[in-house]
């Protein structure tokens, strides 16, 4: 499947376009609101949230409840919309020479500054509206498209946020433990370490105070997905790289990492490569994963857990060193109202993100026009692997 986006943060609406959608897949509307309202909770998120309700209204490629192959296309209102009509305009008009449209004092971290020399713009409204991480409503519509074909596969996805600030879990949860994503629903940071979960809110709660804000780290575990997705014969199929793009992409992320990549670099071969055995019922497996579940940019058959880091949201309180673009004049970056931390969203994002991917990879195995010759292909290619 492929995908675009656009939309302004504070304009009309978001919009989507999705093409290579397999035909024949119930498009379960609340499914879809779900995971927008999971996007928008969070603690440390600012004030938009409480304004607005992201809901999707579908408006083609799904008729009578069922996609139909054709492109699918959907808008997501911005409710906040009627408090910027006047600076949203679509239509030529004078400026409102407000402090909300004449913002010329960029942020250090945001795409302010780079945004308006890059696009010739006068004013770094322009720029924010769009590098506004808004935008990921979109993608989380998207992605809930993505999960809802997973879902037939049994492949499912979920995340969890490791980090925040300083505050981290000591040690890694147990993904299989059937209670952990019940635990990381109920926590307002998407932690499954109770403990760890109030330390991170008092740590959002004392950015706040100094006027700061914090990022950190989550992870996203994908489960059931067939070994062999992706393909270590060139270079742009490898999957732990196209899923990297997925979700370095997400505003803010600043890092990557596939399993235990990161320590990766100070382990020995013997004790960091995942020992291959074999059993009648499970076929080939590893007893420990961390390789990530990808090996040689394929899927290997273990879970998929991959990780990414969001750098502290740049807009702040206190406000920074900067230029004035206009008057070249030293400056305190632009103040508006933003997310003290928004790591919990962007760990649903990453969700969507990576479910994206691996839709995408299936269907570049399994065929790609209607679901139940896919799901065929995959039970095919399943009885291949357990008879071998
Ligand atoms: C966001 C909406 C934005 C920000 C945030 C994410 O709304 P507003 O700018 O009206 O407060 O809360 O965006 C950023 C942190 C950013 O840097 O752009 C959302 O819907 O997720």
């Amino acid at each position: 499947m492929n995908f675009l986006t656009a939309g302004e943060s504070h304009g009309k609406s978001l919009v989507g376009i999705i093409s290579d959608y397999p035909s024949g897949i119930f498009i379960d509307n609340d499914f879809i609101n779900l995971q927008l309202s999971r996007r928008q909770k969070g603690y440390g998120r600012g004030g938009r949230m409480s304004i607005e309700n992201d809901r999707v209204d579908i408006i083609s490629g799904v008729r009578k409840g069922k996609s139909t192959g054709s492109p699918i296309s959907f808008i997501i209102e911005n409710r906040d919309w009627v408090n910027w009509k006047d600076i949203m305009n679509v239509l030529p008009r004078e400026d409102t020479g407000t402090k909300k449209e004449d913002i010329f004092t960029p942020r250090p971290g945001h795409a302010d500054l780079t945004g308006v020399l890059k696009y010739r713009l006068k004013t770094i409204r322009d720029v924010i509206e769009r590098s506004s991480a808004r935008e990921t409503a979109a993608r989380v519509c998207t992605g809930a498209f993505a999960m809802i074909a997973l879902q037939l596969m049994d492949i499912n996805i979920f995340s969890y946020v490791e980090r925040i600030g300083n505050i981290s879990m000591d040690i890694q949860p147990n993904i299989d433990d059937s209670s952990i994503r019940d635990l990381i629903e109920k926590s307002e940071v998407r932690c499954p370490e109770s403990q760890c979960s109030e330390k991170m809110i008092q740590a959002i709660e004392k950015a706040k105070k100094n006027g700061d804000s914090l990022g950190g780290s989550f992870r996203v575990i994908i489960k059931n997905v067939p070994p062999g997705l992706g393909s270590y014969t060139e270079w742009s199929r490898r999957l732990d790289a196209r899923l990297a793009y997925a979700l370095i992409s997400i505003p803010a992320v600043k890092a990557f990492e596939v399993g235990n990549g990161l320590k990766s670099g100070s382990l020995s071969g013997l004790n960091y490569h995942d020992e291959i055995f074999y059993s009648k019922d499970k076929g080939f497996y590893r007893k420990t994963n961390n390789a990530g579940g990808i090996e040689g940019g394929m899927s290997n058959g273990e879970n998929i857990v991959i990780g990414a880091t969001m750098k502290p949201i740049p807009t702040t309180k206190s406000g920074m060193k900067t230029v004035n673009i206009i008057n070249k004049e030293e400056s305190i970056s632009l103040k508006e109202r933003s997310d003290i931390c928004a790591v919990p969203s962007a760990a649903v994002v990453g969700e969507a993100a990576a479910s994206i991917e691996i839709l995408s990879a299936i269907q570049e195995k399994f065929g790609s026009d209607n679901i139940d010759e896919i799901l065929e292909n995959i039970n095919n290619y399943k009885k291949y692997i357990k008879n071998i």
